[in-house]
């Protein structure tokens, strides 16, 4: 065992989800052990016990394994179960902590951010429920690295990780784990894999792009192996260290292949694609694209199709830029919605203490109690069986819905990669504009609420300011700015638009004609134009 003598380097407080930043940021000496030694210093129960440990396979997150286990050793922790190859996905080991009952875990991944030596790479903390630690944890963390002076190390050799079984690291057990099979198990206690089978021997098609990510080995094992899909259901599904070079990031701006492929003559009935650490998740129809608060909103209304959720839902959660299609189910099945700030650590709480079932975001992510992150196989699954148990396609899963319920029209700008002092002046100026706006009149709406969304956790009583701007109209129009949290190279304004149409008769409308007044109004409002020198975004969701 060693100790070394490092110093704090700066700007290592976690983001929306964990630490991200460039892999040459992370290469830099001391760099990701500093961090990693603020971790066991701000959870100070890791010592003596048992931690989980994995990550997306992205470059760099074997090197990241080798050191974090003889850290852990030297730290006192008393077992690491890591999964095979350093690969879990973000909801399995969510999974993992749980099944295991252990007292926490690191997940190492970047997400949807491009890997490779010049791309990105992550690290961040999750509690003994599974989940991302809350904000007051993740700020211990981050306290302990702007005072570090030492980190302990043991001088081990590396572990071969690509083998199960049980191994020691200088005197720590280490359990080396199939990342799958845990998580497999889950999913068959919650959906009627017999049904999905059914459904795939009738010869219903379906794609699975797992975008050279973590995915892929999940979604062969369960939805080619368990489900029977026919071999090249998945596509892309070799999780690679550069994800092939391109952003695993399952949006319409990302997957284009396999926008592609749905927009063929012959595309399969149902597609789907994940993201670099599984947990996102997008699905499409053949020729339809459905978006993630619709997605929510329609998993929420037929939760009872599902085995999983037969006995109903105790209450669902949104992020409070995600539509709110699915606060219009809430209603009408007569639960409670709530609304969180941007990030999933915001549901952990309401989760834990029973108040929801479900709960998504707007960032193509879906999750329920089973694990304490959104879980992109798992949503998939959950559409599967809706495929199965109603033998609907997905166009008329949705078009259904928003018959009963009326659609909420919504789409997400991002002006990525801004300089980062001109997007704080927008902000500011943006904010110092909200308390003139209510009852104004902006492009023939007059503005009913405009303000910093603020989120008092109604389980913990913690209070979170600065959580997006948010400008609602009395029509029920809303726009919300807010600044991206995960981005490693200057500034993303992310820009969220939503319009109620109850009108059947208009629900066939193009998104972003729909929504074209909208977008006006939102640029002008906050100068995008002016602050930024940009005219269009560089992602349309
Ligand atoms: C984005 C999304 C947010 C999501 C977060 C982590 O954060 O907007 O909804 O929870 O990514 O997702 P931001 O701060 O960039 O808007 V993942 O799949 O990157 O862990
Ligand atoms: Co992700």
């Amino acid at each position: 065992m060693k100790v070394v003598n490092t110093q704090p380097v700066a700007g290592q407080r976690p983001g929306t989800s964990g630490l991200r930043k460039r892999v040459t940021v992370f290469q830099q000496p001391h760099y990701l052990e500093n961090f990693v030694q603020a971790i066991f210093d701000a959870v100070p129960a890791l010592k003596g016990g048992t931690l989980v440990l994995g990550g997306d396979g992205r470059f760099y997150n074997r090197v990241a394994v080798q050191i974090i286990l003889k850290m852990a050793a030297a730290n006192g922790v008393a077992q690491v179960i890591v999964g095979r190859g350093g690969i879990l996905s973000t909801p399995a080991a969510s999974s993992v902590i749980r099944k295991y009952a252990a007292t926490g875990g690191i997940i190492l991944s970047a997400s949807h951010n491009p890997g490779g030596p010049d791309g990105d790479f992550g690290i961040k903390y999750n509690s003994d429920n599974g989940g991302p630690a809350a904000e007051k944890i993740t700020e211990a963390i981050y306290q302990h690295t702007t005072r570090i002076s030492q980190y302990q190390i043991s001088d081990a050799a590396d572990l071969d990780l690509d083998v199960c079984g049980s191994f020691s690291v200088a005197g720590m057990a280490v359990e080396i784990i199939d990342p799958v099979a845990d998580y497999a198990v889950l999913m068959q206690d919650l959906f009627d894999f017999d049904a999905i089978r059914a459904w795939f021997a009738a010869g219903n098609r379906m794609q699975f792009d797992a975008m050279s990510a973590v995915a892929g080995p999940y979604a062969v094992d369960i939805i080619e192996g368990l489900l029977g899909a026919p071999r090249g259901t998945v596509v892309n599904g070799v999780p690679l260290e550069d994800f092939g070079g391109y952003h695993p990031d399952p949006n319409p701006a990302h997957a284009t292949e396999l926008i592609a492929a749905m927009s063929a003559a012959n595309a399969p009935d149902f597609g789907a694609a994940s993201d670099g650490d599984a947990d996102r998740n997008m699905v499409l129809g053949r020729r339809f694209v459905v978006t993630p608060s619709d997605s929510l909103a329609v998993l929420a209304a037929n939760a009872t199709l599902v085995p999983g959720y037969r006995k109903g839902l105790a209450g669902v959660a949104r992020s409070m830029p995600t539509s709110a299609a699915v606060d219009a189910v809430a209603k009408e099945l007569g639960i409670a919605c709530y609304e969180t700030p941007t990030g999933w650590k915001f549901f952990g709480n309401l989760l834990d203490a029973g108040k929801v079932t479900l709960c998504g975001e707007e960032s193509y992510g879906t999750g329920s109690d089973h694990v304490r992150e959104k879980d992109g196989v798992w949503a998939v699954l959950f559409w599967l069986n809706l495929l199965a148990a109603t033998g609907q396609s997905v166009e008329e899963i949705i078009t259904a819905h928003w018959a009963r319920f009326g659609r909420h029209i919504y789409s997400r700008h991002d002006f990525e990669n801004i300089d980062s002092e001109a997007a704080e002046n927008l902000m500011t100026a943006l904010r110092a504009s909200l308390p003139e706006l209510a009852g104004q009149s902006l492009g023939g709406q007059v503005v009913q609420l405009a303000d910093d969304f603020a989120y008092d956790d109604p389980v913990d009583g913690s209070h979170s300011v600065g959580q997006g701007v948010r400008v609602i109209f009395a029509g029920g129009e809303r726009i919300i700015y807010r600044l991206s949290g995960t981005g490693t190279a200057g500034a993303t304004l992310r820009v969220y638009l939503e319009k109620y149409q109850p009108d059947v008769a208009q629900h066939g409308v193009e998104t972003q004609a729909a929504l074209a007044d909208l977008i006006v109004v939102a640029r002008e409002l906050a100068q995008i134009k002016s602050f930024t020198g940009r005219l269009q975004p560089t992602v349309v969701t």
